[in-house]
């Protein structure tokens, strides 16, 4: 029976699939990072993609030199081995995965868990309530002294960790910012809770991330006739003036 050396390829599928690895993380495919959580977020998700390229880079190998290698010849209408399974083969492809999976989650959880500024910073945050429908958002503004009430536009103070509530009147929403590395679903008959440190003056694309409808593709401000603006974030002052004319012209 024809066997195939595995250790050599898994060396070489490594070296290959880091080469693409890091060609995968040079491409740089993410967008601008405008809150101080978007760094971590983009150094976990390369590094996950950094490992995928290797992941990808043995299996591939390993696939193809099989196919190639195990292949029936021209005429050979002969059975293939009857194989009743490799246990040591079959616990090592079950406990990388597993390893794999778990690790995904406790990195992920952990940079999350860092980037909640809402519970650290609860006194100097802004909080903001999002009402989600179709088609658009609606933001209330919660600290004490601001008292907007449903502008349809989102203007925010750089620098100052914003806790955000949202919630629909709806169907389900999702509030997107990809500038911050955010997303939080906006779900019927609940409350969500997401938070972020915008971090670059100037104004963001605001995106919902659920097929919500007839409507759904304005829901996102990069469209020609969308229904949700771009969320602006500005200086203090500039944020302070924009409170006080919001409000004279509410008034
Ligand atoms: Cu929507």
């Amino acid at each position: 029976m024809k066997t195939l050396s595995v250790l050599p390829l898994v060396i070489l599928g490594t070296i290959v699939g880091a080469v693409i690895g890091v060609a995968l993380v040079m491409l740089e495919t993410l967008p601008e990072q405008a809150s101080a959580q978007a760094a971590g977020i983009d150094n976990l998700y390369s590094a996950f993609l950094f490992v995928s390229g290797i992941i990808f880079g043995i299996v591939v190998l390993v696939m193809l030199v099989a196919l190639f290698r195990f292949r029936a010849r021209p005429n050979d209408t002969r059975d293939g081995s009857n194989l009743h399974g490799v246990t040591w083969l079959e616990v090592v492809w079950t406990a990388i995965p597993f390893v794999l999976v778990l690790a995904v989650a406790f990195f992920s959880w952990n940079l999350l868990n860092d980037n909640d500024v809402s519970a650290a910073a609860a006194k100097d945050c802004q909080s903001i309530h999002i009402t989600g429908y179709q088609c658009g958002g609606k933001y209330t503004y919660l600290n004490d002294g601001i008292g907007i009430k449903d502008s349809p536009e989102l203007v925010v103070p750089v620098n100052v960790p914003i806790a955000f509530d949202i919630t629909t009147m709806d169907v389900m929403h999702s509030f997107w910012v990809p500038a911050w590395r955010l997303q939080m679903g906006a779900t019927p008959a609940q409350t969500n809770y997401t938070s972020a440190t915008p971090s670059k003056i100037g104004e963001f694309d605001i995106v919902c991330a659920f097929l919500c409808g007839v409507g759904h593709t304005q829901m996102n401000s990069a469209v020609e006739g969308a229904l949700v603006s771009k969320v602006r974030v500005v200086s203090q002052a500039d944020f302070d003036k924009w409170v006080a004319e919001t409000k004279a012209a509410a008034a």
